[in-house]
């Protein structure tokens, strides 16, 4: 009966996708496309259980944990130092302009109350309390947008169907089917929460999909009804945009286009090589070290200059960055990203025009760095010092200038072609920022 269930939404989403065919975005969802675009640096915030083991979100997975073993960890999830505020300052200081955050992720422990499921921050845990309603507050009034990460996957439910490739050893009884139905009611009621409980959201971002790639590509809608779920969150919210973690070409019904450890086109992480870079907004995710998840043994973080030119790097293809960050069990950022975020933060507070609100650089990467550009100004981002640099451009450069402090840049312009003359550079940074202007 189960398989017959199962069959026949597979079959929906075949149908379902004629429906997305015609997807027309709101007004509202265009004008929230062209504001994330702009917004061009988010924070990733993967938090749950998963934090106390401090091996990542993957714990329950990579160590074939039980799940009703695992979910004991909400009895001992008591954050003492969580402060909502003062996440959303330090994300805020950092120049970040919105937050995504793990609302449920693979080992079905929901941050918020949820009437589906007393598996949740407020009704399964000693805290007691919502982190997305305390996360929403703190973010409405620092005026920073909020997105909620949402898992298909699910390690532990034993409703949980069609199962995928991970979540074997986790003691859902496998070899059992489970109630694709009663999974797919439970996902829309917690969508539905999502959506009307925490005010606007920027976006929904849902990722598992992967856990299904064997299938065909035109099945894979149908395995959890996504064109239902697209439906129902721009009936509730049609602003809200939609972004799935898929390594695959845009489904009809999405809005942005989400491309793991890889800078768009690059496919440096292997994840992405399925994918077109698509005419949507794009996002590449990152880590600052190598984990997502909290992980107490994980030192390799990247340097904040290498963060803050891979920011630029996105930018210089037309992507956002969502640099991603594991708090503590006690509920505390680690001082390791606090320290990258602020340095991050201090570079855009200077060069930030050359970040926010442009668009992917004319000039594809060079060995000196890569660049983006706004209405009639292109910036140079000068990754090392280049003491002398010749570009082939049309249009007439009216003034060049060191975007951190207006000094002028000499220039030469002759048949299509430019060369600069840089001052020495006198301090240290991570991207030093030349803004040719246009005539
Ligand atoms: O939330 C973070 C991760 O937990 C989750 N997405 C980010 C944002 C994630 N983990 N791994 N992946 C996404 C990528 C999936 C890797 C896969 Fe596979 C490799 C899917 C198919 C091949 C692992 C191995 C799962 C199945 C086989």
């Amino acid at each position: 009966m189960k398989r017959l269930i199962l069959l026949f939404a597979l079959l929906l989403g075949a149908a379902g996708a004629r429906a997305q065919e015609g997807y027309v975005p709101a007004p509202e969802n265009l004008a929230a496309r062209g504001q994330f675009a702009a917004d061009r640096f988010g924070v990733f915030i993967h938090w749950g259980l998963y934090a106390q083991p401090g091996q990542g979100e993957w714990v329950m997975q990579q160590k074939n944990l039980d799940y009703r073993e695992y979910a004991r960890l909400a009895n001992s999830f008591y954050p003492s130092k969580f402060d909502a505020r003062a996440w959303v300052r330090a994300i805020k200081a950092g120049g970040a302009r919105y937050i995504t955050i793990t609302s449920r992720h693979h080992d079905g422990f929901s941050l918020f109350r949820s009437a589906a499921t007393p598996y949740n921050a407020v009704d399964g845990t000693p805290f007691g309390r919502d982190i997305l309603a305390e996360l929403a507050q703190a973010c409405r009034e620092e005026g920073i947008r909020l997105h909620f990460y949402y898992s298909h996957v699910d390690w532990g439910r034993t409703d949980y169907w069609p199962r995928g490739r991970t979540g074997h050893g986790t003691g859902r009884p496998d070899g059992k089917e489970g109630d694709w139905a009663h999974y797919q009611a439970f996902m829309k009621a917690q969508l539905t929460e999502l959506l009307t409980q925490y005010g606007p959201v920027g976006a929904i971002w849902f990722d598992g999909l992967w856990d299904h790639d064997s299938q065909p590509r035109e099945a894979q809608p149908g395995i959890w009804g996504l064109y239902d779920q697209y439906a129902l969150i721009h009936r509730l919210q049609p602003g809200c945009l939609i972004g799935n973690n898929h390594h695959l070409d845009p489904f009809p019904g999405e809005d942005i286009q989400i491309f793991e450890k890889d800078v768009p086109g690059e496919n440096e992480a292997g994840f992405s090589g399925t994918a077109g870079v698509s005419r949507l907004p794009l996002e590449t995710c990152q880590t600052m070290n190598n984990s997502w998840g909290y992980n107490i043994t994980d030192r390799r973080y990247k340097s904040a200059d290498e963060l803050v030119r891979y920011l630029v790097r996105t930018a210089s293809k037309g992507a956002n960055l969502l640099l991603n960050i594991g708090p503590r069990p006690d509920g505390t950022l680690p001082e390791e990203a606090l320290a990258r975020l602020e340095e991050m933060g201090k570079w855009l507070a200077v060069n930030g025009e050359s970040i926010y609100g442009t668009q992917a650089g004319s000039i594809p990467e060079q060995p000196w760095g890569v660049t983006t550009q706004k209405e009639n100004k292109l910036y140079l981002h000068l990754f090392r010092p280049q003491p002398e640099l010749t570009l082939e451009l049309p249009g007439k450069v009216r003034s060049a200038v060191l975007l951190a402090d207006g000094t002028p840049v000499s220039f030469k312009q002759k048949k299509g072609t430019v060369t600069l003359t840089i001052p020495e550079p006198t301090a240290a940074t991570p991207d030093r920022v030349v803004t040719l202007e246009f005539r």
